[in-house]
């Protein structure tokens, strides 16, 4: 601490006394396993490595785990798995298929073989040079090191369009005639291991050398998001001369459709060309892959003697050159040091001081203090800043990637961005809306510079609403962005017949908009994901409302608010009052389209395997039924008045509420549904048990997945303030760890750490609306940087600080900037535009302190 401090204040030209190193309470690596010991499955699906804030270049290991069916590569890092290569790009905490891994290097130490069947590595042939790791890995903000099986020591740090590797080569216990070299392999990326239609796939590169640095581009295809090809260009510099370095080539034996490659054959061996270090051919040192499709490369080759070697490399998705200006001036210096201390700096300066927190005294508890600071940093990785990095047009617009996607993250992530991130969430914004005017659609998820997948809604027009309700302008055209919103409300996207569901588009749009404009509702027989499509497209429908309010100002025709609101309602639609569960009467249900109910051993428990092609996915309709958060005075209403929706609340937090014995399902089952649905997607492939999974604690918990966010908040809207604050005490204190195994389920982009940011905060953002129910906050003294320069100042009296997050919780009276506040929920002018205060008084018991007007329903709409 003293340490860093001192040198981050040298770096901010300011006194040590004001600057605190929020960096050293980040846990990088929660999230990087689930409940198998060791292995990635379930878990976060995070990135580890050297990264920025939304950076482009996100470096770290790939790896490889060998029990396929369970192999979980997507954020490359791996507890256990095997090293393949060291890469410059990475998602975070997305599930499916993975995407990127590309742009790589591996050190390798010993001899390469050549001709059929010659020993040593192979570098065609990954099994023969991929690494066990040794020891623990480190991993800190901005900075990475591993130790692999050969000895050789990884080290790595990463700058905006840049990394920093640092190879120690073993000095003792190698022969000293052992080679050292670092392969640089442009057909590498993250594969599915299991296999599939959604797996990556390289479509050729070209590499050429000029002494101690290389440059070129490849280009790769598919991942989750079912891309189009995208061209990324490299530039790599090594800080000492090889000596040798040499390009190669080699059959692509990957099977691929639509592609030539070398079928069914061995993988065989790489042809060398010639040492760039002798040969002053420049032809012979270029290697392209050509229509074959081919694997092309580069070996740079070391003498023994030779012990650390550091290399950089810039990306671009523009030129090689580019690549080259990025390297040189993001990582002018070949002290690793250097660029991690950069990497400390910006994090501390431009997110983890936006959150600033009592760290040291009795009040201080390090183990909040580490959830508050790797959430935010968690939800810092994703999306990434490419501005003045598309290759597709130019426009002067900030271009934006990587929203994977806003299903996960249009709920409380957007809105937390709003608040501390103001610039950047403008960015975010005017690209979106960019993104319509050249392609078409806004996406939902979009990646690869590509739309993809749709899960339900077109939730970029949730994303717009919650900014323009809460008045961010800026150089956001609103006209342009209602008319991107009407585009999603009003044309059926053509069906690109992905193979996650080939019934409509999941690129972009709303699939079941034909249903949806003519019925009103989203038919059980006319389209897939009837339900949750007709309560998400409520919402975005609403979203759409709050835009049109706007009238001529964003473009909107006379009576467009009405005609939207009149839609978010469509949800009722599909509301049956006869159908009951568990004693429960009305939940959402699946209707033809010719109007009759399709009830008939209906189940709202059930849902399939909640997947694309089921009537709900990625929760139950029982969950789903609780998210119409525009209209909860109607949602109320169907579900029997307050008292039953109290007791509906509280029947999804009781253990043990399943209907059929779990054991008998087996652990694997049992556990799965504990930790979300990110498993459930892996069991699609496998014969799962018909006997769907019933209902339990654990399937409807609110953290199995995103569409239950909200729901343990909802006890407000009943004045109830101390039970919302205790359920979803309780689910963060489960769930939530300072460990491996420290979040449920993926990350989903940081989705589930902002959630945890803001029950942390004590507050819980609506979504479309200018609203924030109150919570209870984990630390006495909060200062939220707010709109650019403004504090919010969040307090909590009469606990004891430490304990907050566990204990002493209920809220007894609050004030807003200093006056008595009798309801438990705010708008966002009252503090987050000029700042302001919260200050929460505490106790041990429960209290209904709240005696004002529950939370609005400003969609409150009867059909
Ligand atoms: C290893 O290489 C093979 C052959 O190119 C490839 O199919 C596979 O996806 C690679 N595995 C990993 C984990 O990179
Ligand atoms: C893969 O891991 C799962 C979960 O730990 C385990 O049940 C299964 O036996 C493993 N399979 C193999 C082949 O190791
Ligand atoms: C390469 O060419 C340069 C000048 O064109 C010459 O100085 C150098 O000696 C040559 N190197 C080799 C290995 O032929
Ligand atoms: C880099 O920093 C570490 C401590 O953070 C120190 O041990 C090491 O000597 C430094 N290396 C260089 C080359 O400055
Ligand atoms: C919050 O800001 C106030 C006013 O500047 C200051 O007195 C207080 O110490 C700050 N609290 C924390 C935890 O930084
Ligand atoms: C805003 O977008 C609208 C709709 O595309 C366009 O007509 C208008 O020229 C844009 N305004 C500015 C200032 O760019
Ligand atoms: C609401 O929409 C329905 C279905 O399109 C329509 O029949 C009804 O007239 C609309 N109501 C109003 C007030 O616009
Ligand atoms: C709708 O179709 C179903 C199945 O064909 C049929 O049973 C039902 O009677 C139809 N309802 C109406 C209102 O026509
Ligand atoms: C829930 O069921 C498990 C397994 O049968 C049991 O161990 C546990 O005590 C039960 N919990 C409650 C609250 O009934
Ligand atoms: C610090 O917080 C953790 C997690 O909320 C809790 O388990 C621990 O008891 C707290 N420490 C103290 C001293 O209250
Ligand atoms: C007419 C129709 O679509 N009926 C369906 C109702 O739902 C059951 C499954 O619960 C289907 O098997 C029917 O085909």
């Amino acid at each position: 601490m003293a340490f860093k401090s001192v040198l981050i204040s040298t770096l901010l030209h300011l006194s040590s006394a004001e600057v605190v190193d929020y960096s050293q309470y980040v846990n990088p690596l929660i999230g990087g396993s689930g409940p198998f010991e060791g292995l990635a499955f379930g878990g976060g699906d995070i990135f580890v490595g050297g990264v920025l804030p939304f950076g482009v270049a996100k470096v770290g290991i790939d790896t490889y785990e060998s029990n396929v069916s369970y192999a979980v590569i997507n954020g490359g890092w791996t507890p256990k798995g095997l090293v393949t290569g060291i890469s410059m790009m990475h998602e975070s905490g997305t599930g499916g298929a993975p995407k990127y891994g590309v742009v790589s290097q591996m050190p390798l130490l010993g001899s390469l073989s050549s001709g059929e069947g010659g020993g040593g590595i192979n570098i065609l042939d990954n099994r023969t040079y991929w690494q066990q790791r040794v020891g623990e890995d480190t991993a800190r903000v901005g900075y990475f090191k591993t130790q692999l099986e050969s000895g050789v020591v990884v080290e790595l740090s990463g700058a905006r369009h840049a990394g920093i590797m640092r190879y120690s080569f073993p000095t003792s216990g190698v022969e000293d005639n052992e080679e050292r070299h670092v392969l640089v392999d442009l057909s590498h990326y993250l594969p599915q291991e299991s296999g599939g239609p959604s797996s990556q796939a390289y479509l050729g590169g070209e590499i050429r050398l000029d002494g101690a640095t290389y440059q070129g581009h490849a280009t790769y295809e598919g991942g989750w998001n079912d891309g189009a090809p995208f061209t990324i260009y490299f530039c790599g510099e090594f800080d000492t001369a090889p000596d040798e370095a040499k390009t190669f080539r080699g059959r692509n034996t990957e099977p691929m459709a639509r592609h030539h490659v070398f079928s069914n054959g061995p993988v065989g061996q790489a042809v060398f060309g010639p040492n760039a270090f002798t040969s002053n051919d420049t032809a012979t040192m270029t290697a392209s892959s050509g229509p074959m499709n081919d694997r092309v490369g580069a070996v740079f080759s070391w003498k023994a003697k030779t012990s650390v070697v550091t290399s950089r490399v810039g990306i671009s998705f523009i030129s090689a050159s580019k690549a080259c200006k990025f390297m040189d001036e993001e990582i002018p210096t070949w002290n690793l040091n250097d660029t991690v201390n950069a990497a400390v700096v910006e994090w501390n300066r431009d997110v983890f001081s936006k959150i600033q927190v009592a760290t040291e005294g009795e009040k201080a508890n390090r183990t909040n203090l580490v959830l508050l600071y790797s959430s935010l940093y968690f939800m810092h990785l994703m999306p990434s800043d490419r501005t003045g990095e598309n290759p597709l047009w130019d426009s002067g617009e900030p271009s934006w990637d990587d929203f994977y996607t806003l299903w996960d993250t249009f709920r409380c992530t957007v809105s937390l961005y709003h608040l501390i991130q103001p610039e950047s969430y403008e960015g975010q914004i005017r690209s979106l809306i960019d993104i319509w005017r050249h392609e078409g659609y806004m996406p939902d998820g979009r990646s690869g510079n590509f739309n993809g997948l749709v899960q339900g809604g077109s939730n970029a027009d949730n994303v717009l609403a919650d900014a323009y309700i809460k008045g961010l302008r800026g150089g956001i055209n609103w006209t342009a962005g209602y008319e991107a919103m009407r585009k999603n409300a009003e044309v059926t996207p053509y069906n690109t017949f992905s193979s996650a569901d080939p019934t409509a588009s999941v690129k972009e749009g709303r699939g079941a908009l034909d249903d949806w404009i003519r019925l009103g509702y989203v038919s059980v027989d006319g389209n897939t994901r009837c339900l949750s499509r007709t309560v998400e497209y409520s919402l975005n429908d609403y979203a759409l409302s709050v835009v049109a309010a706007g009238g001529e100002g964003v473009g909107a025709a006379p009576g467009d608010a009405d005609k939207y609101l009149n839609r978010s309602a469509g949800w009722q639609r599909t509301w049956n009052y006869d159908v009951t569960s568990r004693g429960f009467s009305g939940f959402l249900t699946p209707r033809l389209a010719n109007g009759s109910w399709n009830a008939t051993g209906y189940n709202p428990a059930l849902c399939g395997n909640c997947e694309w092609d089921s009537i709900t996915y990625e929760a139950t309709p029982w969950e789903y039924s609780f998210t119409v958060p525009h209209d909860m005075q109607s949602l109320i209403q169907h579900m029997g008045g307050n008292t039953e929706f109290e007791r509906r609340l509280d029947h999804i937090f009781q253990p043990n509420t399943s209907e059929q014995d779990l054991a008998a399902n087996g652990a694997a089952i049992t556990t799965i549904m504990n930790i979300g649905y990110a498993l459930l997607r892996f069991f699609m492939y496998l014969p799962l048990n018909q006997n769907q999974p019933p209902l339990t604690a654990s399937t409807t918990h609110p953290h199995s997945n995103e569409p239950d966010f909200a729901t343990p908040y909802l006890y407000n809207y009943l004045n109830k303030h101390s039970k919302s604050v205790n359920q979803s005490r309780q689910l963060a204190n489960q769930y939530f760890h300072d460990a491996l195994y420290g979040i449920p389920g993926n990350s989903d982009a940081g989705a589930l750490n902002s959630w945890l940011v803001w029950q942390m905060l004590g507050l819980y953002p609506i979504v479309t609306q200018p609203v924030y129910l109150l919570a209870s906050p984990w630390f006495a003294d909060i200062n939220v940087t707010v709109n650019g320069d403004r504090t919010l100042r969040i307090m909590s009296h009469g606990s004891n600080p430490a304990a907050l997050g566990h204990s002493g919780f209920y809220v007894q009276s609050v004030k807003v900037n200093g006056e008595a506040w009798d309801r438990n929920w705010l708008l966002h002018d009252s503090v987050m535009v000029d700042g302001g205060t919260i200050e929460f008084e505490i106790g041990d018991e429960p209290a209904q302190w709240e005696k004002g007007d529950v939370p609005p329903s400003p969609g409150h709409y009867v059909i």
